[in-house]
């Protein structure tokens, strides 16, 4: 009996020192928040389901993760969620490199024209030196990185007609996300840019407000696009968004090691799932999700080498301005390690 009241005691005792270890932390909050453009219909969001779970199973509950699709947080302002990532509003986010490239400038790298061939050359940057600066950069900049993921080649759409040259996108209004490289690209192109967030985007392409826009597949598919006169997509694969796996500074500080080990784990599992769930139906050789398009009765328009080299041509005084304020150093280092990638 003695024996038994003791060990239940000892036992009480060591969980009551677990608990107060964390606690002299800080207090760990019932309910973290985040933040993402894109609900579980996108791999996007996916990867934020695949993310809080894993956290949740790991830590036993301790992190409890909260999805807020459609950047509800910030009342659907997709450019202002890094600021609110730093200032707390938002607890953890995965983001993509063009909604924060405002804030953080160096992430319009990932936006320049034409400067990822191949998902050999995403793995590249992301998986690479470019990959760890980028990461000191958004530290720096005062938000925690954990793991790269993806939303993907973005493809143009739109209403109009198949688009085989920069002739044909002209005075086109394009729908584009609020970053200024999207808006010189778009203009050197000779088409009519408007700035938009997703929010806004689909009701303007529904209403003919603009004629056409450029996201992955996966969102074309998933958005359903083709209902809002979306009937011609051209595969150009002239920029790709990385997503970023992020935490909030103090809410990082505020948990155990143990526990910040989890949650970067868990991202780093997180993420290599969500690639794998947007890069599906592109990667393989017969590329079903072309199929799938094609059954929806959009017209996929692939270009011939000398009609991207077109592209390519139009949208290199952008790349060049562009690169001076990303940083020729960075810039450099991207196309060195592109140049250097398996294939
Ligand atoms: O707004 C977009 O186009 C989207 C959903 O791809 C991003 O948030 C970058």
């Amino acid at each position: 009996m003695k024996v038994r009241k003791f060990l239940a005691l000892a036992v009480a005792t060591a969980a009551l020192l677990a608990t107060t270890g964390s606690i002299a932390q800080t207090a760990y909050k019932p309910e973290y928040k985040m933040s993402l453009v894109l609900g579980t219909a996108f791999p996007w969001g996916k990867g934020g389901e695949i993310w809080a779970n894993m956290v949740r199973e790991r830590t036993q509950g301790r992190i409890n993760i909260k999805l807020y699709p459609g950047v509800s947080l910030i009342q659907g302002d997709q450019t202002r969620e890094f600021s609110a990532l730093r200032q707390g509003v938002i607890d953890l986010a995965i983001g993509s490199t063009i909604n924060w490239s405002p804030q953080v400038k160096e992430l319009n790298l990932f936006s320049l024209p034409f400067l990822m061939p191949d998902y050999a050359a995403i793995d590249a940057l992301t998986q690479g030196q470019v990959g760890k600066d980028i990461f000191k950069i958004i530290d720096k900049a005062g938000v925690q990185p954990l793991a790269f993921g993806e939303n993907g080649y973005r493809e143009i759409s739109n209403s109009k007609r198949a688009i085989h040259s920069p002739a044909d996108l002209k005075g086109m209004k394009i729908r584009v996300v609020g970053s200024p490289l999207f808006q010189d690209t778009f203009t050197a192109l000779g088409a009519n840019p408007t700035q938009m967030s997703w929010a806004d985007a689909q009701p303007a392409l529904a209403t003919g407000a603009v004629d056409g826009q450029e996201n992955p597949i996966s969102i074309y598919t998933a958005a359903k696009l083709h209902n809002v006169a979306q009937k011609y997509v051209t595969m150009w694969g002239y920029v790709a968004d990385p997503l970023v796996f992020v935490v909030n500074k103090d809410i990082w500080a505020s948990w155990t090691e143990a526990d910040r080990a989890i949650v970067k784990q868990a991202a780093l599992d997180a993420a290599r799932d969500q690639i794998a769930i947007s890069r599906k139906g592109l990667v393989e050789a017969d590329q079903p999700l072309l199929k799938d398009l094609a059954a929806l009765g959009t017209t996929v328009t692939k270009l011939t080498p000398e009609e991207r080299a077109a592209f390519v041509a139009a949208t290199r005084p952008v790349f060049d301005k562009w690169k001076k304020t990303i940083g020729a150093d960075l810039v450099a280092t991207a196309e060195k390690s592109i140049a250097a990638r398996k294939k």
